[in-house]
């Protein structure tokens, strides 16, 4: 069985008990619900843990406690940095580096997290330089209330509504704030008043500027850096790599192979597309343990109350990337797994505008891109969580994502190839036919763009009218399974499909 994290995600309270959080708490992510009790450091709640020996949430050093979910990264570089003893856990390590260096230690702390830190005058609540882990909170005179899912905190309804620093609303849920990606939120309390409003601390921010590297010398930088992004999520673990057959996912497939040995694969295709013989010629080459997924489209339509559920998210568009993985981490055996992915090469490389040529136009749609990615969620680990597995993405890791955003555009688009640097960066340990493979998108592969669009088209709705319907889809499911909390299992695709159609004039 892989190493996954102690805890994938949680609820609490800090200050003073939330009546209002819900018992049992609705969470989405499988797993162990384990009790959080934290006497001295006021809180109280539940963590949810991935295996069956679940380890107790809370690490203190009974002045600072932290409750922290997820996994760093950076493990040997902080522990070097904290006086060198051995790292320990990742909430111990930091803990330590919460103690060397106060809030600034989100600053230094590469990983996939959620974090809340207790100490006597000041709560921190933070997500890593990406916002991977969502986290939500609500706010009161009396303290706050911390979750990973803002359906557990969607009963609500009170609290502070003025968002405060560093954190954004939550769509269609009064009083609830998301912490913003790379971001710590600090709030004081003395005597056990507190001292609103709450602090914003940034730890990270997406660079603006550009490097202009030797092209060799920016190859071979991010052979590095993904190399050892991979090895920091893969070393000697059994892990399964999500696998197109695409440059992005085939690069994770065969650096993971070299970090750990044979590695699985798997690949979703439907009855409307699949890129089967892409991967399988990724799988003979690299010699991985494939496997191919093949469903119905309509069956693939049908999960989309679980996307929602685990994205907590209302975008159509975004949801079209997200069923698919969602669909097939649901479709993976039981036991849980550690999966990479190559989500989100595209954002830095500009690969989803493979069409847009002038380089000033693809630098602008990677700068807006890396402007308006927070609040997507679609790095959340509870797209693979909602099957009871971790997932991890090795290109917004914070070291390969610094360098891949801040390459020159020219680097990104060379000789007419989109991502050539990462192409060449792979020169060699992929088949040619998989380094020239043009990208398709995920929803397009899969079919789903195309079997959703005849779904609607069938059901009465006008072609003019399909963005539409699909918008109104997304937003009935937000209401059912994030706002009200239904469980997918008890939404059905059809009535939503029906309401939809009939709202939307179906002819
Ligand atoms: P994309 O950038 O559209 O290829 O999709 C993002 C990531 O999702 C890829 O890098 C893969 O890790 C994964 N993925 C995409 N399509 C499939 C598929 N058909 N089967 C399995 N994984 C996929
Ligand atoms: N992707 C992209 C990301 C999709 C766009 N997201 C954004 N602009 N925040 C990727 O894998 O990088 C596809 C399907 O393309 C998912
Ligand atoms: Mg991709």
């Amino acid at each position: 069985m892989p190493t996954l994290p102690d805890t994938i995600g949680f609820s609490v309270w800090i200050g003073t008990p939330d009546p209002l959080l819900a018992d049992p708490p609705p969470f989405a992510a499988l797993g162990q619900r384990v009790p959080i009790v934290g006497g001295t450091a006021g809180l109280g709640g539940i963590a949810i843990s991935p295996g069956t020996d679940a380890a107790a949430p809370l690490t203190s050093d009974g002045e600072l406690t932290v409750l922290f979910a997820g996994e760093l990264y950076n493990r040997d570089r902080l522990a070097a940095a904290v006086d060198g003893g051995a790292p320990g856990t990742d909430a111990q390590l930091l803990l330590a580096c919460c103690q060397r260096y106060g809030v600034s230690a989100f600053r230094l702390v590469s990983g996939r997290f959620a974090a809340v830190v207790v100490g006597p005058r000041r709560v921190v609540v933070a997500t890593d330089h990406a916002g991977s882990v969502p986290l939500y909170l609500r706010l009161s005179e009396a303290g706050m209330t911390v979750a990973t899912e803002a359906k557990v905190l969607a009963a609500g309804a009170t609290g502070r509504l003025d968002s405060p620093p560093g954190t954004a609303p939550v769509p269609g849920i009064r009083g609830l704030h998301r912490i913003r990606a790379g971001t710590a939120v600090a709030v004081d309390r003395t005597s056990g008043r507190w001292h609103w409003p709450a602090r914003a601390v940034r730890t990270w921010a997406p660079a603006y500027g550009r490097s202009i590297p030797d092209p060799d010398d920016a190859v071979a930088a991010v052979a590095d850096r993904l190399t050892a992004a991979v090895h920091a999520r893969a070393s000697g673990e059994p892990v399964t790599v999500v696998l197109s057959g695409g440059i992005d996912s085939s690069a994770v497939a065969a650096l993971a192979t070299a970090a750990t040995g044979p590695v699985a694969t798997v690949s979703l295709g439907t009855d409307a597309g699949d890129e089967f013989d892409a991967a399988r010629a990724v799988a003979r080459h690299l010699g991985t343990d494939h496997t191919e997924l093949k469903l119905p489209a309509a069956d693939l339509i049908a999960e989309l109350p679980w996307a929602v559920a685990a994205a907590e998210i209302d975008d159509p568009e975004v949801l079209e990337y997200l069923l698919p993985l969602v669909a097939l981490y649901r479709r993976l055996p039981a036991t849980p797994r550690r999966i990479l992915t190559g989500y989100g090469a595209d954002i830095p490389l500009g690969g989803m505008h493979r069409t847009t040529e002038p380089l000033e136009l693809l630098d602008g749609v990677i700068a807006a891109d890396m402007d308006s990615f927070d609040g997507l969620n679609e790095l959340s680990p509870l797209l693979s969580g909602v099957a009871g597995h971790w997932s991890t993405h090795p290109y917004w890791d914070r070291d390969v994502l610094d360098l891949l955003v801040s390459l020159e555009p020219g680097l990104k688009r060379r000789h007419g190839r989109d991502k050539w640097v990462l192409r060449e960066a792979m020169r060699g340990r992929l088949p040619q036919q998989t380094l020239c493979r043009p990208k398709l998108g995920i929803h397009e592969g899969s079919g789903l763009t195309s079997a959703w669009n005849r779904m609607l088209r069938d059901a009465g709705v006008p072609a003019g009218a399909v963005p539409d319907a699909k918008r109104a889809m997304a937003r009935s499911l937000y209401a059912s399974a994030v706002l009200c909390a239904v469980r997918p299992d008890e939404i059905r695709i059809d009535d939503v499909l029906a309401e939809v159609a009939e709202e939307g004039g179906a002819q």
